[in-house]
């Protein structure tokens, strides 16, 4: 073992007696550079506490613009927010499926289809919303799910298509100029100009089409499959009914922030699901299964009583069907139609 010489202890204690003006050049270099670093680090905590306090600031704003108006509905909605489905008929459906987010993506939708060897009078097919918008054949894919008898509930994007064909048919064409007006919806939670590219969709759509869209209700309840619900974004755990769900959230919610708001952001907190399932009983419901899209970031989401299906198709994921009796999941992949933006886009 080393052991320290009397000279060891005297050196040691010769530096240690070095008066702070005799310090040698490379004591100065030294001290020189902690004082750089301790500098440094001051300036990197200042400019994240800024950022922190800026970023946050921005979000407060926001979610006080959205919580401000969120229960004003635009007189174009032409919206059904409830509808319970009890038919005998559907009652005798072998197989029920809902779908997430097809995006106008009608061939991923016929292979879907195809994969189920999916027949109309003997299964049902339920879409959760966003059958339109960003995809390459929204008005294919409202004919096709027309044509297969397909239920549907509205999503956040296929609604402002409907407001949008709603008041070209009561206003005329000509009255949606200049295209970069906000259309008058009397202070609406998410104003859309007459430019807007769902015009790309509502302009090709014929009535048969709008019919088709606009009777989507914004929350489908079918009591006899341990009530089931499908909507498009989500349910808010805080409020206690489907009647009183507010339509806007339940297409556009993903989260509940820290203040415990509904949010239409993500990662503001935590996920309406994760709430939901931590408290199951608050619909005063038995079995409530509730099915959704809306949510590509998180993409395939399944817990005990939530099932989050928008698996990004029309970004390139997969479209995904989930059987509602079985649980059992048909995937088809997709090509890539659109470069995913911000999460807030679905
Ligand atoms: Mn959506």
């Amino acid at each position: 073992m080393a052991q320290f010489s009397r000279d060891d202890v005297s050196s040691f204690e010769y530096v240690e007696a070095i008066p702070r003006n005799d310090r040698t050049p490379k004591q100065q270099r030294m001290w020189r550079y902690i004082a750089m670093a301790v500098a440094a680090v001051v300036v990197i905590v200042v400019v994240v506490v800024v950022a922190v306090v800026v970023t946050n600031h921005k979000k407060n704003n926001q979610t006080s613009s959205t919580g401000n108006n969120q229960l004003v509905i635009s007189p174009y909605s032409n919206m059904q927010a409830i509808v319970t489905n009890n038919d005998t008929s559907l009652q005798q459906k072998e197989r029920i499926f809902v779908i997430g987010d097809v995006h106008g993506c009608v061939k991923e939708f016929n292979d879907i289809v195809a994969k189920l060897n999916y027949d109309p009078t003997k299964d049902q097919i339920i879409l959760a919303g966003d059958l339109t918008s960003k995809g390459p054949d929204s008005v294919g894919v409202v004919r096709r799910a027309k044509e297969l008898g397909v239920l549907c509930v509205r999503g956040n994007h296929d609604d402002k298509v409907v407001r949008l064909k709603t008041f070209e048919i009561e206003k005329g064409r000509n009255a949606m100029y200049p295209v970069d007006a906000t259309m008058p919806e009397g202070g609406v939670p998410d104003p859309i100009k007459f430019k807007n590219y769902h015009t790309g969709v509502s302009f090709n759509f014929t009535q048969s089409d709008y019919d088709y869209l606009a009777s989507c209700p914004v929350m489908l309840h079918m009591p006899f499959l341990n009530n089931t619900i499908v909507v498009h974004g989500g349910l808010d755990p805080n409020i206690h009914s489907l009647e009183n769900q507010i339509p806007f959230m339940v297409m556009n919610m993903r989260d509940i922030d820290k203040n415990n708001v509904t949010s239409i952001d993500s990662g503001v907190g935590e996920q309406w699901a994760t709430v939901w399932n931590a408290n199951q009983k608050l619909l005063n419901m038995d079995n409530t299964m509730i099915y959704y899209g809306h949510d590509s970031s998180r993409g395939l989401n399944i817990k005990q009583t939530t099932f989050g299906l928008d698996t990004g198709c029309v970004y390139g994921g997969s479209l995904t069907a989930i059987n509602v009796k079985t649980h059992e999941l048909t995937q088809v992949s997709c090509q890539t139609y659109v470069k995913k933006g911000s999460s807030n886009d679905d």
